[in-house]
């Protein structure tokens, strides 16, 4: 296949991704959220989009059935990166990895009295990782979702979710204690797609990056 196929996710990175295809002349031919299609066409001939669940973005194109994805570094970490050309930082999408805890617990006590934590998270390797850094004892509980309710019911003393507003937590009377790393999106690339189709990938990492400094630039003014 001589065409290009980007792998997206719906929901926001799809339309944080839309300003930035288009400064690549590249205009998705219907709306994901009301189609069912799980790969769009686009005004190109030439570009494909395919929609998958954000943490399969990087697996599509590491095996090279997607040759660019857009994906959060949140879910790049917790896969590894491995087998994925990461040119570019998006710089859209962004929110923060943090450590959050119930209004009350005191967190910075429990971790410097040697307290073994229990924490709920869907993103094991990041915690583990944050955690061993800091010497902090902890059993993870893998979730797949509303970690901000784990806290509310027993089941940990503190969560590793993303916060983007704060408002999740303050509904949930949680509070942010610690944070991990800030996080946006990345355009991953294919290395063997980038060698074969080198002149049809390079432009559009090209256009991108201007598109990403431009936006940058209206944002800072
Ligand atoms: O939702 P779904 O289960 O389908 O998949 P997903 O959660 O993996 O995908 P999606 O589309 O929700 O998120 C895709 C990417 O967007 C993530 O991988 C992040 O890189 C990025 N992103 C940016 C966020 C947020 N901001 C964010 N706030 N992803 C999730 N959230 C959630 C967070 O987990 C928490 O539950 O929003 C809630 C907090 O938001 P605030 O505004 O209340 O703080
Ligand atoms: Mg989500």
């Amino acid at each position: 296949m001589s065409g290009i196929t980007i792998a997206l996710s719906k929901g926001r990175i799809f339309e944080e991704t839309t300003p930035l295809l288009a400064a690549a002349g590249i205009q998705c031919q219907e709306d994901p959220e009301v189609s069912r299609k799980l790969i769009l066409g686009t005004n190109r001939p030439d570009v494909r989009l395919i929609i998958v669940r954000a943490a399969d973005v990087p697996t599509y194109v590491q095996y090279g059935a997607a040759d660019l994805g857009i994906t959060g570094k949140d879910v790049l970490h917790e896969h590894g990166g491995g087998g994925l050309y990461q040119p570019l930082d998006l710089r859209i999408a962004r929110c923060r990895m943090m450590v959050a805890a119930p209004e009350g617990f005191d967190y910075a006590a429990s971790v410097r009295q040697g307290a073994r934590l229990r924490v709920a998270t869907k993103y094991l390797r990041t915690a583990r990782e944050h955690f061993a850094r800091k010497g902090v004892h902890v059993d993870l509980i893998k979730l797949y979702g509303s970690m901000e309710l784990a806290p509310l019911v027993g089941l940990a003393d503190a969560i590793v979710d993303l916060v983007s507003s704060g408002n999740t937590l303050r509904a949930n009377r949680l509070t942010a204690v610690e944070e991990i790393m800030s996080v946006s999106s990345r355009l991953v690339v294919n290395p063997a797609a980038l060698k074969l189709k080198r002149e049809q990938i390079r432009p559009m990492i090209d256009t991108f990056g201007r598109a990403v400094a431009a936006r940058e630039m209206a944002l800072a003014s």
